[in-house]
């Protein structure tokens, strides 16, 4: 199986994707709405076809990708069907399973956290993705969206705790920079629910925590219950030119855009001064900026005209691209591959050898 847990710092939020070697069919767990289009990129990069998002619960602290990643990819949602969210291709019932290629998980109901909160088991039980009914040393708050602590003690120990040991346990979030935990782990040490702690101390443990609302939650939960779609839909996308965006983060135009639009945008070579004189060439009317020089070069571009970033192989360019982005420049792209591949796609230049 393919697995990567993916990280949103903004709200320390865990997505999780799975993915069945051989069918490619892919699922996401959890997905990021901020982090959609890294995800998609990922998905892309990685040869997969994203069959599903899933989510454990309506969060309160980040708005759910699924909506975004159905327009991106043509995935399917399925939500819990406690969990009251309308708009999404499937209704969860307790324990249903949910197929990517010869692979399965099973909606495990995890109530406490939220009403609606569920546990995704691997089929081989190998691990838990337990949204944040178990957090690791930890567990998700009891005080809004229908929780109860009587509830999430009996959920832990009746469907999380009769686990194997060896089960991984992945979050949905965590505070502290941890990534996994496992069954037998938690049983022992976690402060809160290990096996020797009752019921009656856990209440009274959650009762006592004092946190304040989560900042984004006026927002979140209303977007959550409609799977993430926008109340407005606006255009989400670059619309200046036909951008990819990669997992690294960059933006990227394609030599043969590049060739047709040349004087409707800022192009900048930033190679030093002799290769841009050298063997290869340089795009016409491209502007010679070392990337050493770039930083003190931002008020001699224009903000409003697109800017390509352009460089040997697309690699020092792709930094560029990213410095422009950070110093307020709204439209930029590097060019794919750099000189290198315009060159081999036998594209012109000004000066050069062949
Ligand atoms: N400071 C965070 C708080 C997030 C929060 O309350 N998270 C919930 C999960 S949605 C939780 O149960 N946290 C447990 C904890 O912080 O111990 C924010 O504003 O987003
Ligand atoms: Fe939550």
């Amino acid at each position: 199986m393919i697995f990567r847990q993916l990280f949103d710092p903004q709200s320390s939020t865990y997505t999780y994707l799975l993915a069945d070697e051989k069918s490619r069919a892919a699922l996401l767990i959890d997905p990021v709405f901020e982090q959609a289009r890294r995800d998609a990129a990922l998905v892309e990069e990685l040869g997969l076809r994203l069959a599903w998002t899933l989510e454990t619960h309506v969060h309160a602290d980040h708005v759910t990708g699924a909506w975004l990643l159905k327009e991106k990819l043509g995935s399917r949602i399925a939500v819990p069907k406690a969990g009251g969210a309308e708009g999404a291709d499937a209704y969860l019932k307790s324990f249903e399973i949910v197929s990517f290629g010869s692979k399965n998980l099973e909606a495990r109901p995890t109530p406490g956290h939220t009403s609606g909160c569920t546990t995704y088991v691997l089929d081989d039980r190998s691990m838990a993705f337990t949204g944040d009914a178990l957090l690791i040393r930890g567990c998700g708050r009891t005080d809004f969206q229908g929780g109860s602590a009587p509830t999430l003690f009996r959920s832990v120990r009746e469907q999380i705790f009769t686990l194997p040991d060896t089960c991984l346990v992945y979050p949905a979030h965590d505070y502290r920079g941890l990534t996994a935990s496992s069954v037998g782990e938690e049983k022992l040490y976690n402060p809160r629910l290990a096996e020797a702690i009752g019921e009656g101390d856990f209440v009274g443990y959650m009762t006592h925590l004092g946190l304040a609302h989560p900042k984004q939650m006026e927002q979140a939960v209303p977007a959550n219950l409609r799977c993430g779609r926008p109340a407005k839909t606006s255009t989400l996308e670059p619309d200046w030119a036909p951008l990819t965006y990669t997992f690294a983060g960059i933006w990227e135009v394609q030599p043969h855009w590049l060739e047709e639009h040349l004087r409707e945008v800022q192009i900048v070579d930033v190679r030093e001064p002799d290769e841009f004189t050298g063997s290869l060439g340089h795009i016409e009317g491209a502007r010679l900026v070392p990337l050493g020089v770039l930083t003190n070069s931002f008020s001699s571009l224009e903000k409003q005209k697109p800017i390509v970033t352009v460089c040997r192989s697309g690699a020092r360019s792709a930094q560029a691209s990213l410095m422009l982005g950070k110093a307020g420049f709204g439209k930029v792209a590097n060019l794919s591959g750099g000189m290198l591949r315009w060159r081999a796609q036998r594209f012109p230049v000004e000066g050069g050898t062949d």
